[in-house]
């Protein structure tokens, strides 16, 4: 078992076996499984070369013996970055075979968030693409590797100049590999963070398959299901609810887009007769603006799940009518927990609410700000522990004390209420984080990299409200004498490394920042402040 992760309790474990959540049996198995039970059926199409599962099971098997030639071993810590392509299920399920744990890191992340990951798991190995949306990722490596001292080596999937090609790492298996166990570690993902320094959660084998599972029965998954990928898939809800991983647990077929444009994604539901895919809220109203101008055939799409983010109800109203298929909310986080509405809810349901967990023993308790359960429908703070939900980050004992009360709940940060028949509606939050349009900024760690500049006497970032993408981010700063432009400052922050997402929509300067009574930076008058500012004049982005 790898060091610094909390685990369930004895007694949690053992009953979470006994009523069949946790199944044992590991990534590679299911993988292993599939291949027998599909064979030549398509795995993963990228509407121009597919790859079976029985294709996908053996390059697995062979990669895995190329890893484990190159020194991988168990537990070891792999930073995976790749966009939505086949490769990224080669690697994925290799690792997994072999017992490494997979990083799985977006391809929006640059140098500051890579060279972190590398330095805080001391990770042995980092896997990118060559070139990808317009960006080299061959340099942010090498600038990675400079920081990193355990990173030996680089993995290019393309053109792989000093680096290790992916492609020569495909080798006969010569020895059987050490035994997996599915009680152990199967990767770390990424938490959306409210603090300075992002977290890694640690997710099992046996929690993440129960999670796939439950996916798939509720979201009605099965062989003849086609699956668009269409959001990054590194990302928890891609990826397992019930997403690509969730998809090949049923044994269906995987479609790629390269982006999750209307341009890529409508020729490809037509072309290959996609039934389910996943959408944040702001490319949901991209696709229901552009529906009626194409001329490509949706009507193979049964369902389009919308989440990550809240999804309006009027925006919600419309997907039946203008995309012809049942919407899905989906109110998750990579920490665990996931809620859906279900296909057959009540559309009233369906438009209103973010559905509810996928386990009975998901145990869900909404408290005040004393720790104290609220009366029925009234809104709190969302607690969860059940059958996959982590009970606490990985080497966080610290955060963990705090994100975890003792008896092992994991305190969401989102403000929740429970309408009658038991479905969660998202309110809003008490963490310090932006969701922007479903890609979550911690505010903190913006904060911090605003500090290191010199013009930067103080700094609080905060959401303002989005048309569009529901929140952009907003920084306030307090300058020194010399003021800094804004230009100035978001190149600072550029050349520091942050992913563009991160990079705050608007600076606005000023004097002091307003207090709360106990003399803390008020983020909810500043949050005003903003929001009439833009409603008096809005700014045009
Ligand atoms: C998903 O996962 P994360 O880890 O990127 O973010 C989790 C947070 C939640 O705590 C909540 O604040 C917000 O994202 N969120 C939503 C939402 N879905 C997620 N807020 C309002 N409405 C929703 N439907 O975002 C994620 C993971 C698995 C499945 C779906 C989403």
């Amino acid at each position: 078992m790898l060091p610094g992760c909390p685990t369930w309790p004895q007694e949690f474990a053992d009953r979470y076996r006994k009523a069949g959540y946790w199944e044992g049996v590991t990534f590679g198995e299911m993988l292993r499984e599939r291949a027998v039970s599909q064979g030549d059926r398509t795995a993963v199409t990228d509407g121009q070369k597919s790859t079976s599962y029985r294709e996908l099971d053996e390059k697995v098997d062979r990669l895995a013996a190329g890893f484990y030639q190159l020194g991988i071993r168990p537990t070891d810590r792999v930073i995976v970055q790749l966009p939505n392509i086949t490769e990224f299920f080669d690697v994925c399920f290799a690792l997994f075979r072999l017992g490494a744990l997979p990083i799985f890191s977006l391809p929006a992340h640059r140098s500051s968030e890579i060279a972190y990951f590398a330095e805080f798991s001391e990770a042995v190995a980092y896997i990118i693409p060559d070139v990808y949306s317009g960006f080299d990722y061959r340099g942010l490596a090498r600038e990675v590797q400079a920081r990193a001292a355990t990173l030996r080596h680089v993995i290019v999937v393309g053109q792989p100049q000093e680096f290790t090609p992916l492609s020569g790492l495909y080798i006969e298996p010569d020895q059987s590999l050490p035994q997996v166990l599915s009680g152990n570690i199967a990767f770390l993902q990424l938490s959306g963070g409210s603090t300075g320094l992002p977290k890694l959660i640690p997710r099992t084998h046996d929690d993440y398959i129960y999670s796939l599972r439950g996916s798939v029965e509720i979201c009605g998954l099965d062989e003849k299901s086609v699956y668009l990928a269409a959001l990054p898939m590194a990302h928890n809800y891609p990826l397992s609810s019930p997403g690509v991983f969730g998809t090949l647990y049923a044994g269906g077929k995987i479609v790629l887009a390269p982006t999750p444009s209307p341009d890529d994604a409508f020729p490809l539901i037509e072309q290959e007769q996609v039934t389910i895919t996943a959408l944040v809220p702001p490319l949901a109203l991209v696709w229901l603006d552009s529906a009626s101008s194409r001329s490509c055939d949706l009507s193979s799409l049964q369902v389009l799940q919308v989440g990550g983010a809240k999804f309006s109800e009027e925006a919600a109203r419309r997907i039946k009518p203008e995309l012809g298929c049942t919407l899905q909310q989906v109110f998750g986080m990579a920490e665990g927990l996931v809620n859906y509405t279900k296909l057959d809810d009540p559309e009233d349901i369906i438009v209103a609410t973010q559905g509810r967990p996928i386990s009975i023993d998901d145990e869900i308790k909404i408290l005040d700000d004393e720790d104290k359960e609220v009366a029925p429908g009234e809104l709190g703070h969302l607690l969860t522990r059940g059958p996959y939900t982590i009970r606490g980050y990985y080497k966080a004992d610290q955060h963990n004390a705090r994100a975890f009360t003792r008896d092992g709940f994991y305190r969401t940060g989102d403000l929740v209420r429970l309408s009658p028949d038991g479905n969660v509606i998202v309110e809003g939050r008490a963490k310090d984080q932006i969701n922007r349009g479903g890609e979550k900024v911690a505010a903190e760690e913006i904060e911090n990299h605003l500090l290191a500049h010199p013009g930067v006497h103080d700094a609080a970032i905060v959401a303002m409200p989005d048309e569009y993408l529901g929140e952009r981010s907003c920084a306030f700063i307090i300058p020194y004498e010399m003021v800094p432009t804004v230009t100035e400052l978001k190149n600072f922050l550029r050349e520091r490394g942050l992913a563009a997402y991160k990079i705050p929509d608007r600076i606005e300067f000023i004097s002091a920042f307003p207090q709360t009574s106990v003399g803390k930076v008020s983020k909810k008058a500043l949050r005003e402040m903003i929001a009439q500012q833009l409603s008096s004049a809005p700014e045009v982005h």
